[in-house]
């Protein structure tokens, strides 16, 4: 088995569940790779520390130029706020790194456009984290569909809802800030579902969005570093503009003729992580929610007259997708082995002449969609996605 050196930038709750998995990949999976925790990247020198020695980093380091630039550094994972993206990829991608990519790729269309030029020029492989493609559930979907089992898809419908920042104290993270983060849930949480339907059901063609926002002025959080924690953090003194929608719809039509309805939004109470998508062909449904990620729901229109219904299959035999590196059945995975899933794919294919997938043409042909969302939310007007591709 080869190592293979990985710099980390970013150590908060993306750089928890890729360190996890990084650890844990080479236990359950068979690889000819075996990523080395190297160096791992922050801008704050006491919580950097803490997170590379409990989370087992060789070396620590708050320039990420350096490690991207470092010739024993052979993949550069990115875990950082979306306005970074752009300069961190293209500078590694300059060095001849393969590159993984935290979700969504860029700020917009022209920088994912810029990084997919220097993926391209330098050769390297490039992924993007669309970790819920990985979800055991989701991927046995797309099998499903592959196979006929639902026909023809007419629709799909996605949801996915959070109430994190429902409480008005909740303090003006950085998800909150355009400059930093792009958009809201248009780009945090959209984003997944956008690339799920572009794996489930093609590509999209046309967009009719809709944003709103709900609360204007929110508290500065209590301390700097409190920008970039997990979906919690305190409010301190004065008070900033939020600058990004709160909640963002749009409805489709996919290059197939199918339809869609897209919905995120921070403000549902007692939906923590409700990523939830139903897809109805002419021979059957699938429904999924990521509260219940072991589960798919399939109802096929061939099964007898009168015994037909919805059925609950827990995805966790051996015959699904991942599971056979698991456990037996019915003893079910959970959040972090998505990620974990991904990074399999990841180093599989770094053996091969393949790219991964979702890679960075992917991802920018998400970004596509949520820009002409963000266009058409404006202007009142349906987009064409090759428009705003082009
Ligand atoms: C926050 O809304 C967040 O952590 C997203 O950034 C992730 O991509 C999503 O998987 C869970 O929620």
């Amino acid at each position: 088995m080869r190592t293979i050196n990985v710099g980390m930038i970013g150590y908060k709750f993306m750089g928890k569940a890729h360190s996890h998995a990084l650890f844990d990949l080479n236990f359950f999976f068979d690889l000819d790779f075996c990523p080395v925790r190297k160096v791992i990247c922050g801008r704050h020198l006491e919580p950097l520390k803490q997170a590379a020695e409990r989370w087992g980093w060789e070396e620590y380091e708050t320039s990420w130029e350096k490690v991207v630039t470092r010739e024993d550094i052979e993949v550069v994972d990115i875990c950082t706020s979306t306005n970074t993206h752009c300069d961190i990829a293209v500078l590694a991608a300059e060095n001849k790194k393969h590159i993984f990519c935290e979700k969504p790729l860029a700020m917009n269309v022209k920088e994912a456009k810029k990084m997919v030029e220097a993926v391209e020029k330098a050769g390297v492989k490039h992924m993007v984290g669309f970790n819920y493609r990985r979800v055991p559930a989701i991927a046995y979907a797309k099998k499903l569909i592959e196979e006929g089992k639902i026909g023809k898809i007419y629709h799909f419908r996605a949801a996915y809802l959070q109430d994190w920042i429902v409480d008005p104290e909740f303090p003006l993270i950085w998800k909150l800030r355009k400059e930093i983060a792009g958009s809201g849930p248009h780009g945090d949480l959209n984003s997944h579902m956008v690339d799920l339907a572009r794996y489930l059901v093609g590509d999209i063609e046309s967009v009719m969005g809709m944003t709103a926002q709900f609360i204007k002025y929110r508290k500065l959080p209590a301390e700097e570093r409190e920008l970039s924690t997990m979906l919690t953090a305190r409010g301190g003194q004065g008070m900033g503009e939020v600058n990004v929608e709160d909640a963002s719809f749009f409805v489709v039509t996919f290059e197939n003729g199918a339809l869609g309805a897209f919905e995120a939004t921070r403000f549902a109470p007692g939906r923590k992580n409700y990523n939830y998508f139903e897809i109805y062909g002419s021979e059957g449904s699938l429904v999924f929610n990521f509260e219940r990620m072991n589960e798919l729901q399939y109802f096929s229109r061939r099964d007898e007259t009168g015994n037909q219904g919805f059925k609950t299959i827990l995805v966790t035999e051996e015959v699904h997708p991942y599971i056979s590196a698991w456990w037996p059945p019915g003893h079910i995975i959970g959040y972090e082995h998505t990620f974990i899933h991904e990074f399999a794919d990841f180093f599989r294919v770094l053996q091969s002449d393949a790219q991964p997938e979702p890679n960075f043409y992917d991802g920018l042909k998400c970004q596509a969609v949520l820009d002409a969302a963000l266009i058409s939310a404006a202007e009142g007007r349906r987009v064409l996605v090759k428009d705003v591709l082009e």
